[in-house]
């Protein structure tokens, strides 16, 4: 069981490092370049495998701050946690290739690429701060065609902060994202977290993508609720691509300054096989923000059986593209979309002040579809519905008491 930390300066040159040197969090400290890296498992036992920590490079480099790496057969791995870090870093973070990983209540700034990569069996990020990156927040890979699946354990990103990323407009950075889920990730829920303050260049959420070559099934199963999405600038804020099944519900966006808000493209070109299936956009806000094409856009003969319906649009523009050709709000409901949307203003309590729950006569209270386990809760953790439906939006007006 190598456990290896690369000298600042030379990731070729692994030294090893005993395993008891990890005690407990905060016991391993690695001084690489900037930033400083804390490793432990929950237990304060060492990982089962192999760690390294290599030296960061520079700018385009292909060296890793922290690279968890598999066992030969690359499905099972250490169940590693990594709790209260603070990561900083030149290119990639943290890259994850196997096994089960935490990521709870840790700091990961200042990547030129992803701040955490992932590709494992089974992802949980919670209460994190992600900050200053020049591509991915967070990149997660489902399994790589020809291997075995994996078997579906929870998967979720949680609670999580995403801001302040950073757009160099550089040789060789593949787009400024903050959370995509790609190559065929699958059953992920992305939920109670803010994207706040970000200047994207491949949309602020991912449901699938193309950056991985594009494929049918890109993304499966992936839920994104509860999250609210404020002051995004690029071309959209949700990309679906290549999806099945997919879910944006209950969320807030706001103050944003896009091309279009919901962009639903093939993942890869003209191929029909990278199409979005079932694509269900559902109980969001999308409230004061300024769009250049569409507010929701579905290329043609992007999407089969797309759901979009019981939305809040207003302040927005009136602009829709289904299937290729402009539509306007009040004329989707020909279109079999948004027959029970409203286009009122939310009422929010003090929006100024980012305090986005409805007041006691917002529209949206109890006007949202009933979503059963998609959504069964809100932002805030209360449980849905409250009184007599689901609110629309990422939260259930709970009257004062
Ligand atoms: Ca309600």
């Amino acid at each position: 069981m190598p456990l290896r930390r690369a000298p600042s300066g030379d990731s070729n040159d692994l030294e090893d490092t005993p395993p008891e040197a990890i005690t407990g969090p905060g016991q391993w400290c690695s001084d690489i370049r900037e930033g400083r890296v804390w490793v432990a498992t929950s237990d304060g036992r060492p990982p089962g495998d192999r760690i390294e920590i290599c030296d960061v490079g520079g700018f385009g480099a292909s060296g890793n701050l922290f690279a968890l790496t598999a066992r030969e057969d690359g499905l099972d791995g250490p169940n590693l946690v990594l709790d209260g870090l603070t990561i900083e870093t030149g290119f990639h973070g943290l890259l994850i290739r196997t096994g089960s990983v935490t990521v709870r209540g840790c700091e990961l700034r200042k990547s030129y690429g992803d701040l955490l990569n992932a590709a494992c069996g089974r992802l949980q990020v919670e209460d994190c701060d992600f900050h200053h990156f020049g591509e991915s927040a967070i990149d997660v890979t489902g399994p790589t065609a020809g291997t075995p699946p994996r078997p579906l354990e929870p998967t979720h990103i949680r609670g999580c902060a995403f801001h302040d990323s950073v757009l160099l407009r550089s040789p060789g950075q593949k787009g400024v994202n903050a959370v995509m889920l790609k190559g065929g990730a699958e059953a992920m829920v992305v939920e109670r977290c803010v994207f706040r303050d970000m200047d994207t260049s491949y949309g602020a959420l991912t449901l699938g993508g193309a950056t991985s070559g594009g494929r049918a099934r890109e993304g499966i199963r992936l839920i994104a609720r509860n999250n609210i999405f404020q002051r995004i600038t690029g071309p959209w804020v949700v990309l679906f691509a290549g999806s099945e099944d997919c879910v944006f519900a209950s969320n807030l966006v706001t103050e944003c300054e896009v091309r279009e808000i919901v962009h639903i493209s093939r993942a890869r070109g003209d191929d029909p096989d990278t199409l979005n299936r079932r694509p269900v956009v559902l109980s969001n806000i999308l409230f004061d923000n300024t769009v250049e094409d569409a507010i929701v856009s579905i290329d043609a003969g992007a999407a089969t059986d797309a759901q979009m319906d019981f939305n809040l649009i207003a302040d927005s523009g009136t602009r829709f593209i289904i299937d290729g050709e402009p539509v306007e709000l009040l004329d989707l409901p020909a279109r079999g979309c948004e027959a029970h949307g409203i286009g009122r203003a939310p009422l929010f309590r003090e929006p100024e002040a980012d305090d986005f729950h409805p007041t006691a006569r917002s529209p949206v209270i109890d006007a949202g579809v009933a979503l059963g386990a998609l959504v069964p809760d809100d932002l805030d953790g209360v449980a849905r519905p409250q009184g007599a439906g689901w609110d629309i939006g990422p939260f259930e007006f709970v009257p004062a008491r």
